[in-house]
């Protein structure tokens, strides 16, 4: 496979001014005619043959300038069409491809997805539809003219605005769309099916009277009302803090079950799975609609960061992701929590980013190159790149980062640009220069920076001396002394800090303002301190996380050495006074008492040890919970509510410290504790609370958890989102031997290997659970290696997503290295596999 790289980057030879597009789409095949206006490019030579994209295409016609082209003026291989001598000057191509979209399982292209057509082009995509010069910085005026059977595929959409529809002969009928701003192919969209909508509307800051259409099969539109309301709060959110307007007076989202990301910004026809936008108080959980929230927010957003500005190719990906994600992060801010907000999203770095950026896989928020860029959509681009655009808003403050975000529009609307140009606007929008700043674009890796502090009560100066460069400011007693933004920029830096009376306990790097590992001298009794006072919340949870990872470890290495486990009481009681706290906010309150994951420790061994781990982290629990049993029971009872659902912060908050509370409860697996799990699990009313209970009583392997999950699907076997979740919870399970019900599952009516959703929930599921995928017989890593082979033949994007699984296998034992490294060689050799699978399990084993 051919490996592609940002320094070979040229400008297209040919630009694209105008693409009429016409889809008849059939029950056996598709046919598509594709009218382009062609004129040379910029540094194109004229003589430059025109190469196009394309991929499992039937051409069936080429013309140039309305005459067929002869077989020697063209050549086809399975990737390319190339015109030897186009004519000089603008000229028109017209070309006609058949395409077979029932048989796309690979869902990119044209696609049907239970009946209806759709389509997914972002990243390269849409060489699935028609040969074409396949990349972001070909930018062109589009129309898309759709026919179909008006029975089977009464609503036909496109991109823009519809201009015409009608009816046609045979049952048939046709609309036009036509889409005003010009895009890259990367955000064509079409849709055709039998859909109903929720119609709403929303009136921007200029006046204008934008309707939005939600559109989903009738039986789910009940569900899409807080899908509705978060398009709203995002448009409104836009206008209020960016000033940035909708620029179209239409906004459809569609939904459909099989997707293969979360959602696609597709020009003013976003598509969405349905997980993303389907949500009921009993059938979606508080965090189905955060998620919702968010990526409705995500995908809305685009429109300018992504669309309106584009990549100039596809290493600059995170010029749209990480700002994207930087923007409905702040977005999901301000209508929700700040601090807890944070907290997730820095616990989502540190659990998926990481280890990625300390694995095979480690590449720069701009890589430097890629096979498939199918598989460079991931947490580094995504999460590290707002963390990079975060570190703009720290530095320039919220005014400075907005001027800069104005510069950029201003200079780039309507163009495909890259990093540089967002640096750019950033620093002339604030007059600086930020000379080091753009190495966070190029370096793998997530930096180290190592801290130490020292006081001198005679001179009363305070220095913090740091190795690497970071953001932090100091705090004394409850009150901060002063919150300071530093800016290192040499390897060592050390800041003398003047007329300091008294030592104080500094509270380094607050709100987490760089993506980096901090490895501070601070002791166990100022993190207490810090756990107990910091007025920064962010960094009260930390000194928390820092104290637990601590003391997992060294009760790690305890296990390790077979001692007996005791667990330190000024832990206990630094919780305690937590879970007592009535002045914290609930949701923090459950933050806090949660434990670092299973992978959080293992990153931080010399050799990962799952079932040491895992055996610790489960100690921990029981004897927290066997501690605060009164407490946690107490914070159980406090916590019910007989009010209707909501989804505000206040309601979500006392709903997650319930469900925490519950679950350390029943880790203890007695019989008080099983009754009260029972309890809530058939009081419930609500699938947050239902869910909670339900894993609460499938801790403990037995009759219970048996009863219970049979219950569960007898009462949710109609509804596929439940489902989905019912298998996640069985696969990411650690009862022992569990490598045997995922694999008893993979044939279960409900399970389909062509659904991603399924396919992320089980499979994706099991691979996340330590214990049982890192199973010592080798078990777990054999059943992912089978699984992969068959889904590469099926869906190659998911089954790389899968297969990135095994790519830290040498952070374990020989044995586990041994067992998972066969899996991989056997990958490889495989025949017929996908470029996809291909890259990550071949780095994997580089
Ligand atoms: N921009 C979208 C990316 C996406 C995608 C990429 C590869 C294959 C399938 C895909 N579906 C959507 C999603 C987003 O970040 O907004
Ligand atoms: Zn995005």
């Amino acid at each position: 496979p051919k490996e592609i790289f940002l320094k070979d980057y040229r400008k297209p030879d040919y630009l694209f001014d105008k693409v009429d597009l016409q889809f008849q789409l059939g029950e056996e095949k598709t046919i598509v005619t594709t009218k382009i206006v062609v004129s040379p490019g910029v540094e194109g030579s004229i003589s430059a043959p025109l190469v196009l994209h394309g991929c499992d295409l039937k051409l069936l016609s080429i013309k140039v300038n309305g005459t067929e082209l002869k077989g020697e003026e063209y050549t086809v291989d399975s990737r390319h069409l190339t015109v030897s001598t186009p004519p000089a000057g603008v000229f028109n191509l017209e070309i006609v491809t058949e395409i077979y979209p029932q048989l796309n399982t690979s869902l990119e292209g044209l696609y049907k997805s239970t009946g209806n057509f759709c389509t997914q082009c972002e990243a390269e995509g849409f060489r699935k539809i028609t040969y074409f010069q396949d990349r972001p910085d070909v930018m062109a005026k589009y129309t898309c003219r759709i026919e179909a059977d008006k029975t089977l595929y009464p609503v036909l959409l496109s991109n823009g605005n519809l201009i015409e529809q009608g009816d046609l002969e045979d049952g048939k009928h046709f609309a036009l769309w036509e889409d005003p701003f010009k895009k890259p192919s990367y955000l064509f969209a079409l849709v055709a099916g039998q859909l109903g909508c929720r119609e709403d509307s929303f009136v921007t800051c200029s006046g204008r009277n934008v309707t939005l259409r939600i559109w989903t099969p009738a039986q789910d539109l009940p569900k899409t009302a807080h899908a509705m309301y978060s398009l709203k709060a995002a448009m409104q959110w836009d206008e209020e803090v960016f000033g940035l307007e909708y620029d179209l007076d239409l906004f459809n989202i569609v939904v459909v079950p099989d997707f293969n990301m979360g959602a696609m910004e597709n020009k003013s026809l976003n598509i969405f799975q349905s997980r993303l936008v389907l949500a009921s108080p009993e059938t979606a959980t508080d965090g189905d609609y955060a998620a919702i929230l968010g990526v409705v927010g995500h995908e809305y957003f685009h429109n300018w960061t992504g669309n309106r500005v584009t990549c100039r190719d596809w290493f600059q990906l995170t010029l749209k992701e990480g700002l994207t994600v930087f923007r409905d992060q702040e977005f999901s801010s301000d209508l929700g929590c700040r601090t807890v907000k944070r907290i997730a999203d820095v616990s989502k770095l540190r659990i998926y980013q990481f280890p990625q950026d300390a694995g095979p896989m480690a590449h720069p928020i701009r890589p430097h190159s890629y096979i498939k860029m199918d598989n460079f959509y991931t947490v580094t681009v995504y999460e590290k790149g707002a963390e990079v655009v975060r570190m703009y808003k720290t530095m320039f403050g919220a005014s400075g980062f907005r001027k800069g975000m104005d510069l950029y529009f201003q200079r780039h609307d309507g163009q495909a640009v890259t990093c540089e140009d967002f640096y750019a606007a950033m620093c002339d929008a604030n007059n600086a220069q930020l000379p080091h700043f753009l190495q966070w674009y190029s370096q793998a890796g997530t930096p180290t920076v190592k801290v130490s502090s020292s006081y001198d009560p005679s001179s009363q100066t305070f220095s913090l001396k740091f190795s690497d460069g970071t953001l932090q400011t100091l705090a004394s007693d409850d009150k901060p002394v002063f919150t300071t933004v530093l800016q290192f920029k040499k390897k060592e830096e050390e800041f003398i800090f003047e007329n300091i009376p008294e030592k104080p306990v500094p509270s380094l790097l607050r709100g987490y303002s760089a993506p980096v590992r901090l490895d501070s001298d601070l002791s166990e009794s100022d993190l207490f301190f810090l756990l107990a006072n910091d007025s920064d919340e962010f960094n009260r949870w930390e000194a928390g996380q820092v104290l637990a990872r601590k003391l997992m470890l060294s009760l790690v290495a305890d296990f390790q050495q077979q001692k007996t486990l005791v667990l330190n009481p000024k832990f206990v009681d630094g919780l305690r006074s937590i879970l007592r706290n009535t002045s914290l906010d609930k949701e923090f309150i459950a933050k806090a008492i949660t434990l670092p994951g299973q992978g959080e420790i293992m990153d931080m061994m010399a050799v990962a040890d799952p079932d040491a781990v895992h055996a610790v982290r489960n100690f921990i629990k029981k004897e927290l919970a066997l501690q605060l049993k009164d407490d946690l029971l107490a914070a159980v009872a406090s916590n019910r509510s007989s009010e209707a659902y909501m989804f505000n912060h206040n309601s979500m908050a006392r709903r997650a410290l319930k469900n925490t509370c519950l679950a350390y409860l029943a880790s203890l697996n007695e019989p008080d504790v099983t009754e009260l799990a029972l309890h809530e699990y058939k009081t419930a009313t609500n699938m947050t609370e239902q869910f909670a209970a339900l894993l609460a009583l499938s801790q403990n392997p037995g009759k219970v958890r048996d009863d219970a999950l049979l219950d569960f699907y007898n009462q949710w076997q109609n509804d596929y989102l439940v489902v989905s979740k019912w298998f996640a919870l069985q696969a990411t399970s650690d009862i022992p031997g569990n490598v045997v019900n995922v694999q008893k599952l993979l044939s279960h009516p409900a399970f389909d290997m062509r659904n991603p959703n399924k396919v992320y929930s089980l499979i994706g599921g099991f691979c996340g659970s330590p214990v049982n995928f890192h199973a010592k017989d080798g078990s777990g890593y054999k059943f992912l290696g089978e699984v992969v082979l068959q889904l590469d033949k099926i869906n190659p994007q998911v089954a790389s997503r899968m297969v990135s699984a095994f790519s830290r296998w040498r952070r374990y034992d020989e044995n586990r290295q041994a067992l998972a490294k066969a899996q991989l060689e056997m990958i490889v050799s495989a025949n017929g596999l996908s470029e996809n699978v291909y890259e990550i399990a071949s780095k994997s084993l580089a």
